[in-house]
């Protein structure tokens, strides 16, 4: 008698008709044939899927160049698919759920001919985890299985877990024939599906990432009772030995992974790594709350990443394991063999091959902006012994933050769980030359879940107020700002391992009473006079006093734009953040 899974799998290749189906058990030697089949046999606009780097200093790793018109994901062809559109929420697009099923049968039909339908089965988070989830993915190219072993905890035993069971997390993926205009990323909460078509690139194809862990998981997480984040987890040791957990929500392109593995400017201090993009909270029978990383490997932003901005990712990329590294659309030394992106090395290699595999032109970019690296977590040298914990790590503090040159101090503490909620809510980012469109204009990203939430964010903001009340130890609350700048354009903080000196003040404040070492001020507090440990630092006073000041001019500008922004979800906030909206907007006006 065939499984629930075997039913669905052959449902799926009866549609998509592809010539093979290879079931995967997440071996080495299995990732080593699906590596062999995509340097020999698979292509993408001509080109191999993979390509060999230099085996004497890049052994098991290997290039692969995307599809031209598919090089990062894309929001605008997202769609959440729940019967009401107001579930789903102004946040999202929407589509009803069988209009979107007929749609993708339809691009679908036939989209495997002649390929491999590889059946991926993986659980994100640790097995034991009681949030862990037994998935299956579907995909017809190497690429894609590759990089699912290294993000995911790929193996046989997450199929014995799935057994006999309708239980587990569908994910179908084909990237066709890449055609921009029949690609769709898919989700259907109700149904624990995500159906991806006509893309490759991680956070569309790697279904157990963004689509899976963020977008479905924050839906199960409002129906089941807990958090599904887009926060990184550290554990910070201080130099008698003592780890405190905190968890971080930061737009794209705001210093994250950079944040997720620094090395300490201040002595005795060291920061451990549990996981650099998504957390999973729930309470823990202590009354506090418990994060687990659910991923298995890093998705990293190459351009910008070297010895200088991040050194232990640097060592994580170089060891060598037995799980495959991959480097996407980097430029490739065409002497050596070696990958290469802007930022990595000050000089740049003599002879380079561009992103696309073309003699590379000084007047472009030789990586593409985004490309990336996929590499085993398990190679991060500052990797938490905790990090296998299938319990998680209390969390002591959530940090939010984003890059601001104004408005937000340094640091900052909310006076309370509902007060950090509605910041959390209303909290924006400058925009970057990484993300497309215009450069330096705010987007509001509540929690950096803008694009993630895969439902409401009003309901979303509900399910934070509750939940917070429901904490008999909740962490606290805190804002950073590593961007704020002078009147003249110019960062006043240097960034990098001197944000230990704001963590160290965080950690403080966690177990201070009362505004012990801090200042009050009425939107929050702020480190009071000599509280920040800034020894070794050589910063004037007045840098100081502005970085951390708090401006209620500006803070009534903000508070005026975010109402806007809340206004956008009409009638369905909840009222506790609109209470806690006017207490503020009173705190500020206040002469
Ligand atoms: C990511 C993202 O790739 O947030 O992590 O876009
Ligand atoms: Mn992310």
């Amino acid at each position: 008698m065939a499984t629930p899974a075997e039913k669905w799998v052959e449902e799926i290749a009866r549609l998509t008709q592809p010539a093979r189906i290879y079931w995967c058990d997440g071996s080495e030697e299995e990732a080593r044939q699906i590596v062999e089949t995509g340097l020999r046999e698979e292509k993408v606009e001509g080109q191999p899927v993979f390509h060999e780097l230099n085996p004497g200093t890049y052994p098991n790793a290997y290039l692969h160049r995307s599809h031209s018109t598919d090089v990062a994901r894309t929001e605008n062809l997202t769609y959440i698919c729940l019967p009401e559109q107001e579930t789903a929420g102004p946040n999202n697009n929407w589509m009803d759920p069988a209009a979107a099923k007929t749609l993708l049968r339809k691009i679908s039909a036939g989209s495997m001919r002649g390929k491999t339908l590889y059946v991926l089965p993986y659980t994100m988070g640790h097995p034991d985890s009681p949030l862990a989830k037994a998935c299956l993915q579907i995909t017809d190219i190497s690429y894609v299985a590759v990089s699912m072993r290294i993000m995911t905890r790929m193996s046989r035993e997450a199929l014995r877990r799935i057994g006999n069971s309708e239980d587990f997390v569908r994910g179908i993926h084909s990237v066709g024939d890449f055609d921009p205009a029949k690609r769709y990323i898919m989700h259907f909460p109700e149904d624990n599906l995500v159906w991806s078509v006509g893309s490759g690139y991680g956070g569309n194809a790697l279904l157990g990432k963004k689509c899976f862990s963020l977008r479905i998981a924050s839906w199960l997480g409002k129906r089941e009772g807990w958090l599904a984040e887009h926060m990184i987890i550290i554990g910070v040791q201080d130099p008698e030995g003592k780890i405190t957990y905190l968890a971080a929500a930061l737009p794209s392109a705001s210093g994250k992974t950079n944040l997720a593995m620094m090395e300490s400017a201040l002595p005795g201090y060291k920061i451990w790594t549990v996981g650099d993009d998504i957390a999973w909270m729930r309470i823990g029978a202590d009354g506090r709350l418990y994060a687990i990383n659910p991923e298995y490997g890093f998705f990293g932003v190459a351009p910008g990443t070297s010895c200088k901005t991040n050194p232990n990712m640097m060592r994580t990329l170089q060891a060598n394991s037995f799980y495959p590294t991959l480097y996407t659309n980097v430029a490739l030394d065409a002497k050596t063999r070696e990958p290469w992106w802007e930022g990595m090395t000050e000089c740049r290699p003599a002879e380079m091959l561009d992103w696309r595999g073309k003699p590379w032109q000084p007047d472009r970019p030789a990586a593409h902006p985004n490309s990336r690296f996929t590499v085993c977590i398990k190679q991060c040298p500052t990797l938490s012994p905790e990090y296998e914990n299938p319990g998680g790590v209390p969390i002591s503090a959530i940090l939010f933050g984003g890059r601001r040159s104004r408005v937000m101090p340094l640091v900052l503490e909310s006076f309370s769980w509902r007060r950090g909620v509605l910041l959390g809510a209303i909290m924006g980012a400058e925009t970057t030359a990484a993300a497309t469109g215009e450069v330096g204009v705010l987007r509001r990203d509540p929690m950096a879940m803008l694009p993630f939430c895969g439902y409401n964010l009003a309901d979303y903001f509900g399910h934070w107020l509750r939940l917070g009340a429901q904490i008999p130890r909740p962490p606290k609350i805190f804002f950073i700002n590593w961007f704020r700048r002078d009147e003249k354009g110019k960062f006043l903080w240097p960034g990098f391992g001197e944000n230990i000196r704001a963590l160290k003040w965080i950690i403080g404040r966690t177990a201070a009473a009362g505004s012990q070492g801090a200042r009050e001020t009425p939107v929050g507090f702020i480190p009071g006079k000599g509280s920040l440990d800034l020894a070794g630092l050589r910063m004037p006073e007045e840098t100081l006093a502005e970085l951390c000041s708090v401006n209620l001019e500006e803070w009534k500008e903000e508070l005026a734009d975010a109402r806007n922004f809340l206004n956008r979800f009409g009638n369905r906030m909840p009222k506790g953040i609109w209470e806690e909206f006017r207490e503020l907007e009173k705190a500020v006006s206040q002469p």
